[in-house]
């Protein structure tokens, strides 16, 4: 490097800034960095760390790639740049890179723009989730195979935005013009919304559920129906919720905008008036509840519900809340103890079993008392234990959970049937889960969400780096390794058989008197010096002084450590509703709310069990069914699923904490970048002076210029480079590897992506070389 040429030094809040090289030690780089003219600042930062400058850096580039200097900060700098001039979005070759921009940017997703980008070469028009769909659709078409389209992101970073705006560009331009089914599969989304998404203060929108949207197509590539599979809707939100978040929007939507006679009927009222949704906060000044009703009504309509499917649906809700509303007091003529509803509740008892169709007796009897087989005496006979007060409360928030969790499925269910493949040629899916997030306190359902996150990440490791490390390798060059922080460790430290957090929390929770502070001393025994885990850092636990160190653990996510506090992991992992209370729904008049039951949990039951055959253990009358290792199963099906498409990733990045527009927040954007892996793939190319020829290939324009460059490699390197140059520039494209000494299952893969690579659709990057650095 050049003294007196422009670098970018480390940053503690912007990320990178800019400056000049002023000194050079052994070990370290001084920088003085360019903030005017009053009181320049000067940097020290590590060799590593202090990367150069493009000459021009007010200029920004649609692919990165294209930059002279492939670095973390360059990368940053031109994102930043990109911002600023509303343009969201952003190529690493073929992965899309999009920043929320927390406000409308005119045109960018009208019709006109969509019309634009059919048939369109990634490159052709500026970077877009639509040209990340047609370049899906196209690779569909022309290799036959389906194509997953996979949306990542942390909390609150635009994921479920450009999930919307690629299943529009889809239905829009490969409607069926036939049916309303494009119209159907759209109309999808605002219901699931209604109820499974609700205001966190992460994001006033956020997904509490994963989806896998699948658009499938005829053989002529005309939208033939869809289908959508979810994933672990958040249940402990129905009944409790942070001061400044809220339940799931539809309470509040029914409250505000239902009609005055469902309203009566229903006897719904103001917010304020059900437990289960006072504890958090009432209002969001974004959100119009009333409006929404109306967009979930619609949807619901458009999607073919009928009136009466409607009605069940709504009084199921309401039936909720009037169930959260039943309170419990102490039972004083009763010397065992126990609990009775307290006249406050006795009211919201009855609105509740009118609704839900059951004897209000029969309902108060089974949140008041527990069935149980006597042990002594004669084998069989039931006993009724009293419950006490806190159980009471218990027991009704797990039916409120279990209900509305079945309700959920239903609607994914009906939708489906309502949006049902004609046929299928192939498909495209659009992944769509919640982003990895951490909370002051963070419990299951967090740990659930970004382990989730981290089975997303390995695919994409396995696919861009590991794939990248191939191509290195057949084009001879024998580079060192592309640098990624492989997270099996993680995964497996959560998922093993029998040694994972996952089923180390089975055991427990299979014991009789199963005890978190048990489970959680096993986890730290099991892993005592494990890199992923340890104890939960001091300073998170003095915020909340009721933690203590053996009532949780600290994982180390790829993209940052969360402490989980595992007070509830036992009873949040159990699936299973306490035996009297199914019984009761198994005879409920309301035959919806019946049905929800007895077609749900057969389906349930036969899913948990799929995970290896522990999923439903006998206890005496209680079943326990684990959700995580239902979890793990459905997300093992899920990676097969992506495993055997075709895939394109966009990675979706959140500004600012502040959710605001205008606001760059470099530190945090680059460590996103960091954890999505963006910086990874250019650094490594960098690092080696060498950018692979199969990127240059996708623009011939740009050869002549790489050789230039490729003459400040080393002798050998640019002996090598020139080499895989021309045996690729003589075949135009590339042959299949040697066959290299790996297992059969390995090579034959190898040998389908570089197919795939060679087959891939004219796809053009807009790259220039690369020149070596250092
Ligand atoms: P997420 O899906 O990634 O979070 P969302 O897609 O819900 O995030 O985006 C959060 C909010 O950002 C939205 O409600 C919009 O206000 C805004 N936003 C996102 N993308 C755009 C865009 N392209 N144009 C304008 N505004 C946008 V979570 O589901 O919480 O992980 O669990
Ligand atoms: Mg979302």
């Amino acid at each position: 490097m050049d003294d007196g040429k422009k670098v970018w030094a480390p940053h503690p809040t912007d990320g990178f800034i800019q400056g000049q090289i002023v000194d050079i030690t052994s070990d370290s780089i001084t920088v003085e960095t360019f903030t005017g003219s009053a009181g320049n600042k000067t940097i020290e930062a590590n060799y590593d760390r202090v990367y150069p400058s493009e000459d021009d850096d007010t200029k920004d580039v649609d692919d990165n790639c294209a930059l002279m200097y492939l670095n973390e900060a360059t990368l940053l700098n031109n994102v930043r740049l990109r911002y600023k001039r509303d343009q969201i979005y952003t190529y690493v070759a073929n992965i899309l890179i999009a920043v929320n921009p927390y406000r409308e940017i005119k045109n960018i997703y009208c019709v006109d723009t969509i019309r634009h980008y059919k048939g369109k070469s990634i490159g052709v028009m500026p970077p877009h989730v639509f040209a990340i769909a047609d370049k899906a659709y196209r690779d569909m078409r022309m290799l036959k195979e389906s194509q997953s389209i996979i949306v990542s992101g942390e909390v609150g970073a635009g994921k479920t935005e450009s999930t919307k705006y690629v299943l529009r560009y889809l239905t829009q331009n490969w409607g069926s013009h036939a049916g309303p089914i494009e119209e159907r599969i759209l109309q999808a989304n605002p219901l699931l919304e209604a109820f499974g998404n609700a205001k966190t203060v992460r994001n006033n929108n956020s997904s509490r559920f994963g989806k896998f949207v699948e658009i499938h197509f005829s053989s002529q590539g005309v939208v033939d129906g869809g289908y959508i599979s979810h994933y672990l809707l958040e249940k402990s939100r129905i009944c409790v919720q942070n001061r400044e978040e809220r339940n799931y929007h539809v309470f509040y939507q029914m409250c505000a905008g239902a009609p005055a006679q469902m309203k009566q009927q229903l006897r719904l009222g103001s917010p304020d008036q059900f437990h289960y949704l006072r504890q958090g906060c009432l209002r969001d000044p974004v959100l119009d509840d009333a409006a929404d009703f109306g967009v979930t009504e619609d949807a619901m309509r458009q999607l073919g519900f009928r009136d009466d499917e409607r009605r069940n649906i709504y009084a199921i809700v309401a039936g909720v809340l009037h169930l959260g509303n039943v309170s419990f007091e102490d039972d004083e003529h009763n010397s065992r103890g126990g609990s009775v509803v307290s006249n406050v509740g006795s009211n919201a008892l009855s609105l509740t079993s009118a609704i839900f169709g059951l004897e209000n007796d029969e309902l108060r009897d089974a949140l008041t008392a527990r069935v149980m087989q006597s042990k002594g005496g004669v084998k069989g006979t039931v006993i009724k234990v009293p419950l006490k007060v806190y159980e009471a409360m218990n027991a009704r928030d797990a039916l409120a959970k279990a209900i509305y969790a079945k309700l959920f499925d239903s609607i994914v269910r009906k939708i489906n049937d309502c949006i049902p493949l004609k046929s299928s040629a192939n498909y495209i899916g659009v992944l769509d889960i919640a982003g990895f997030e951490y909370f002051p306190i963070n419990s299951f359902e967090q740990f659930c969400i970004n382990y989730c996150n981290e089975k997303l990440q390995q695919f994409f490791n396995e696919r861009i780096l590991k794939d990248e490390q191939r191509l290195y390798e057949y084009e001879g060059l024998g580079l060192r390794q592309v640098n990624y922080s492989d997270n099996q460790d993680c995964i497996d430290l959560i998922e093993a058989k029998a040694v994972g957090i996952f089923d180390l929390l089975d055991e427990e929770s299979k014991l009789p008197r199963p005890d978190p502070a048990n489970f959680t001393a096993s986890v730290h025994q099991k892993y005592p010096n494990h890199f992923r885990l340890s104890v939960p850092r001091k300073s998170r636990l003095k915020e909340h002084r009721e933690l203590r160190t053996e009532d949780g653990f600290l994982v180390r996510h790829f993209a940052g450590a969360v402490c989980y506090q595992t007070a509830q992991f036992i009873e949040k992992n159990n699936d299973a509703l306490h035996a009297s209370l199914a019984m009761l729904l198994a005879e409920a008049n309301n035959a919806f709310l019946r049905a929800l039951f007895t077609e749900g949990s057969a389906k349930a039951a036969s899913s948990a069990g799929g995970g290896g055959g522990d999923g439903g253990v006998r206890k005496g009358k209680l079943t326990f069914i684990s959700i995580g290792n239902k979890f793990r199963t459905q997300l093992g099906s899920l990676m097969e699923k992506l495993r055997s498409t075709g895939t394109s990733f966009i990675r979706c990045i959140k500004p600012n904490q502040n959710m605001v527009g205008h606001k760059f927040e470099g530190a945090q954007i680059l460590s996103q970048l960091q954890c999505s892996g963006m910086a990874s793939v250019p650094a490594s190319w960098v690092r080696e002076g060498y950018r692979p020829a199969h990127q240059l290939l996708r623009s011939t324009a740009c050869t002549n210029q790489y050789l230039q460059e490729a003459r400040h490699l080393h002798p050998r390197m640019f002996c090598k480079v020139v080499k895989a140059l021309f045996k690729a520039l003589s075949k135009k494209t590339f042959s299949p590897p040697k066959r290299r000494r790996t297992s059969d299952s390995d090579s034959r893969r190898c040998s389908s992506d570089l197919e795939s690579l060679r087959n891939r659709p004219g796809d053009r990057s807009i790259g220039a070389p690369a020149v070596l650095v250092k």
